[in-house]
């Protein structure tokens, strides 16, 4: 009989180094978002894949940084250190220097995963931005810094190479059966991911610091059209608020004439119709609360903190 084996693997490393992007991609579905901007993944993120004799609980996570003391960016980091004790293996993703070298900040981060004492499997990510004779060297390089289980280079984005990546991993799992049923792919709710996608275009659409004060909220997922009729398809009606810290901001976030919210709407509710495979009404309102990013008891609300 083929033995099962099954474990708990998170995902961390700097900020905008495509840790979501490698994510979605293993497990073949957009459960987190991504946006070229570093700090995106604010909590953990549960993604399971499930093959005949493996099976791999992904913790997607936000990047490590320094992060001044209590506040959001305290919260998110401490979320990603949690999520490297709970694990069996620590994937540990850099984007690939396209110079071959590696940055100063970036062998920093990775001493301090290295102090997990966990299995480290060093993926090197981005390798689209590297021209081909840079690679060998590139690698060298990073074997030099730390003696890691293995060291994997792959581009998240073109998918080049990451096939291989979850039987790599299954070298440093333990023989288990499942730790989850077949069917279940992520821990996330539907409204969450929803309000996700909203975020998501926020994220997009802002600039400077806005991004960062802007949190969104479902408040309300009304199902009770869901199912398709004879009318046709199904619809679901969702009331997002979008939460901003600053009076200021309010108007930023609403754009000109209401244009940046519209459009932000329009955006996220495309993608929304295509993740619930319904026609999608979704109407977005803004909310001012005060310096949110620092109240422990709004960053607990928004899944943000324990
Ligand atoms: N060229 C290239 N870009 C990539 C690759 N993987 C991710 N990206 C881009 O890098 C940016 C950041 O990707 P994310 O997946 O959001 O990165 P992250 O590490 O989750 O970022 P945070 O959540 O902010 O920590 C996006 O613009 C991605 O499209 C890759 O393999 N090659
Ligand atoms: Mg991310």
């Amino acid at each position: 009989m083929i033995k099962h084996q099954a474990g708990f693997v998170a995902i961390v490393g700097r900020p905008n180094v495509g840790k979501s992007t490698l994510f979605n991609r293993l497990l073949g579905e957009k459960i987190a978002i991504v946006t070229p901007r570093p700090q995106t993944t604010r909590n953990r993120i549960l993604g399971v894949l499930t093959r005949p004799a493996l099976q791999i609980a992904f913790l997607d996570t936000p990047g490590l940084h320094a992060a001044k003391k209590g506040g959001i960016n305290e919260a998110m980091v401490q979320a990603t250190m949690g999520a490297m004790g709970e694990v069996d293996v620590v994937m540990h993703l850099i984007e690939a220097h396209p110079e071959g070298r590696v940055h100063p900040l970036q062998q920093e981060t990775a001493l301090r995963v290295a102090e997990s004492k966990k299995p480290v499997v060093l993926v090197i990510n981005k390798i689209d931005n590297v021209p081909r004779p840079r690679l060998l060297p590139l690698i060298a390089a990073w074997s030099n810094v730390h003696t890691w289980q293995e060291i994997y280079p792959l581009s998240a984005l073109t998918g080049e190479n990451v096939e291989g990546l979850p039987d790599l991993i299954a070298r440093y799992l333990p023989a288990s059966p499942p730790l989850f049923p077949p069917d279940v792919l992520t821990d996330q709710a539907e409204r969450t991911l929803c309000a996700e996608y909203v975020r998501e275009q926020f994220m997009q659409l802002l600039r400077e610091e806005v991004p960062y004060s802007v949190a969104v909220e479902v408040e309300q997922f009304d199902e009770s059209e869901r199912a398709p009729s004879a009318k046709g398809r199904g619809l679901v009606r969702i009331d997002a608020v979008v939460i901003v810290e600053r009076e200021s901001q309010k108007g930023i976030v609403i754009g000109r004439g209401g244009q940046l919210l519209k459009e932000a709407g329009t955006r996220a509710r495309k993608e929304i119709e295509r993740l619930l495979g319904c026609r999608v009404y979704l109407a977005l309102t803004v909310r001012v609360e005060r310096g949110w990013t620092t109240r422990p008891e709004a960053l607990r609300r928004f899944g943000y903190r324990q």
